[in-house]
């Protein structure tokens, strides 16, 4: 991966605000959170700015929005710092609720699509650092202290949870995605792209508001995600990766692996015209 001066990082601000304790609606399927998560959870109508904006983009996620939820709570417990729940969200169920009985700040984005939901989320964020990742439990907020003290360790722009590097549990990924899709797609964007990512379809990931400004993403579906990383390769941001566990979905899939799959492609290919010998490097990728 290659590397440059690191992005500023500002200094932690203290624990010291109290928010409106959650009121979990009926249909809530986890326990009530414990008062104590709002001792570093930054509401709506917060003061206090938050140190890490976790962004969470959701459509229809009801079954999982909750066990995430609480997750981050759990993890800005443990980096105690004050951080911020931004959720995009496009439902029509009743993750919006569910989300702002937690003290989530809930924005609709205009536009539909996966990118169209993060680009909303990532303007309101306040916080230097930002996190991402799905409503679906398939990713472990509870992961997120350790991709925030890389990149603290490191002075990281970017951090990207690795699953291929890391655990896939039976069911949480189609045999499809983890042996071929996944891997081609990965390989693909590292040939054109001169990167080095060994999972660039992870959607959990944690950077600084600088890097977000030099990735500077626009793209409103699922090729958002590649989009972020061909954006962190031309920066040449500093990017660390570290293994983490993916586990089976809640709820319906929003993803269609052949016509998403097929729009990272595209995406790369129109992406990588003009500026690489893009036949020549997938016939290297793939000799
Ligand atoms: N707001 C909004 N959120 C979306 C949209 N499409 C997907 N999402 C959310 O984006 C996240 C990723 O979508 P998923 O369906 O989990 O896609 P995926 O992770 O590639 O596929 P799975 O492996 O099946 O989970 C989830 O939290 C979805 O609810 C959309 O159009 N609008
Ligand atoms: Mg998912």
């Amino acid at each position: 991966m290659s590397r440059r001066q690191p992005a500023r990082h500002q200094s932690e601000t203290t624990t010291d605000t109290l928010e409106t304790p959650p009121q979990p609606t009926a249909d809530t399927q986890s326990e009530s959170a414990p008062a104590q998560d709002q001792a570093t959870l930054c509401g709506p109508d917060s003061a206090t700015d938050p140190t890490i904006s976790v962004v969470i983009p959701t459509l229809n996620e009801q079954e999982g929005i909750a066990i995430c939820i609480e997750a981050v709570l759990s993890a800005f417990r443990e980096l105690g710092v004050p951080g911020e729940i931004v959720v995009a969200d496009s439902s029509t169920d009743a993750t919006p609720d569910i989300a702002r009985s937690y003290g989530a700040v809930v924005t609709e984005p205009e536009r539909n699509g996966y990118g169209a939901a993060y680009l909303d989320g990532f303007a309101t964020a306040r916080g230097d650092i930002i996190a991402m990742g799905d409503a679906d439990t398939t990713y472990d907020f509870t992961e997120l202290p350790k991709l925030v003290s890389r990149m603290h360790e490191t002075n990281a722009d970017l951090v990207i949870g690795s699953r291929l590097d890391g655990q896939i549990l039976p069911g949480s990924m189609p045999t499809l995605h983890q042996y071929i899709g996944n891997p081609l797609l990965t390989k693909m964007l590292n040939s054109l792209f001169g990167s080095d990512f060994s999972d660039t379809h992870s959607g959990f990931r944690v950077f600084t508001q600088d890097a977000l400004a030099e990735m500077d993403p626009s793209t409103t579906g699922m090729e958002f995600a590649s989009e972020m990383l061909i954006g962190a390769a031309r920066a040449e941001l500093h990017v660390e990766e570290i293994p983490i566990t993916y586990h089976p979905r809640v709820g319906e899939a929003k993803l269609d692996s052949f016509k998403d799959g097929w729009r990272h492609v595209r995406y790369m290919l129109e992406e990588a015209r003009g500026t690489t010998s893009v036949m020549g490097s997938l016939v290297g990728a793939f000799r």
